[in-house]
């Protein structure tokens, strides 16, 4: 299988994140997709290839353009305030307050984002552009032919929706190649999101679409993040009513209880017939994952690659979460094998 991927990740590098009240060193670092590379070399899984760059209107398709905006010129904002250091919001518009763009960089960076989890530095919208782009590639390689494609994404992005960040995502890639399949002929696109955490922003973004079916097996949000999204009642909202599916899973679950849901999640997929499958590949569902409550070992992601391939569908892989970094390449790579495997 062709890997697209670029060095252009290691541009962005936050500092610290927020767990249980104390700042922590980002468990989103460069290393984790230097390892799932390294493993794609080691089992020669396929050349690797650099993306091209693509501009700002497909993201456009997918984002506001008052947060391509914002991310954009963020840094530059940030330094006109004398500041150095990685940007981290401090307030947000939650109920009742005002959804009203503010001009300070402050308010604007609350106004974009849902969380603290996703800094912003120096060279982060360089990072993101080209994470997109690796996205965008590997749909664009799809098209000519092939039967899967591994984008190596970095930064993630199944967390960040239309107008906000948050979760370590920024540009939501998997939905910036779904939306770039449609606008090049595809009449369905299926998305299956396999990261630990559910995918709130790909699911916001197509919630009232019927050319999108989304579906996501994750940590149930009464416990886990993203807290505020990824309910079994949420089935879609008008024209995309009865095209999205969640998964929401016990703390605790292993293969067993897993493969079960991704076997139903497959059933819906299937029955959907769409013209590609875009998987959001995060493998924080490891058993040794340092934020997450699954319980899946190494040769779990052989047997969860052979169900997808025999999908039969055109799939485009995009990397998402997994912060084990010493098994993030096994786990990550065993699935294209398993996919691989059942051509
Ligand atoms: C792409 C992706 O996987 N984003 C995940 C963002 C998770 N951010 C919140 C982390 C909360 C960790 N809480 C668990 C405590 C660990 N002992
Ligand atoms: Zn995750």
């Amino acid at each position: 299988m062709l890997t697209i991927y670029t060095d252009d990740h290691h541009l962005h590098h936050g500092k610290h994140e927020l767990i249980g009240g104390q700042f922590t060193p980002c468990f989103e670092k460069p290393s984790r997709a230097d390892m799932v590379l390294d493993r794609a070399k080691a089992v020669k899984l396929g050349a690797i290839q650099a993306p091209t760059d693509f501009g700002l209107s497909p993201i456009l398709r997918v984002h506001s353009e008052g947060f391509v905006n914002f991310l954009q010129n963020a840094w530059s904002d940030w330094q006109a305030k004398g500041r150095s250091h990685d940007m981290l919001p401090i307030a947000w518009p939650t109920r009742r307050l005002r959804q009203v763009e503010p001009t300070d960089i402050d308010g604007r960076l609350g106004y974009y984002s849902f969380d603290a989890g996703a800094p912003i530095t120096a060279g982060t919208w360089q990072a993101i552009t080209s994470s997109a782009n690796v996205a965008l590639s590997g749909q664009a390689e799809l098209r000519k032919g092939a039967r899967g494609i591994f984008s190596l994404c970095r930064p993630p992005g199944h967390h960040a929706a239309a107008d906000y960040m948050g979760g370590y995502c920024y540009l939501n890639n998997a939905a910036i190649a779904v939306q770039a399949m449609l606008d090049a002929g595809a009449k369905r696109v299926a998305v299956l999101d396999v990261d630990y955490h559910h995918g709130n922003g790909t699911q916001d973004i197509f919630y009232d679409r019927a050319d999108v079916l989304f579906t996501s097996i994750h940590g149930d949000p009464r416990f886990e993040y993203p807290y505020y999204l990824g309910f079994a009642d949420e089935k879609g909202l008008g024209a995309g009513a009865g095209f999205n599916f969640n998964y929401p899973l016990a703390s605790g679950s292993d293969w067993s209880a897993w493969s079960l849901a991704l076997l139903d999640a497959c059933r819906q997929i299937a029955e959907y017939a769409p013209d590609a499958l875009v998987v959001s590949l995060g493998v924080d569902t490891f058993k040794e994952d340092p934020i997450s409550q699954f319980k899946l070992d190494s040769p779990d992601y052989l047997r969860m690659g052979e169900i997808i391939g025999k999908l039969c569908l055109q799939t485009l892989f995009v990397m998402e979460g997994g912060y084990a970094v010493e098994e993030i390449g096994i786990n990550a790579i065993n699935v294209l094998q398993g996919f691989d495997s059942v051509a």
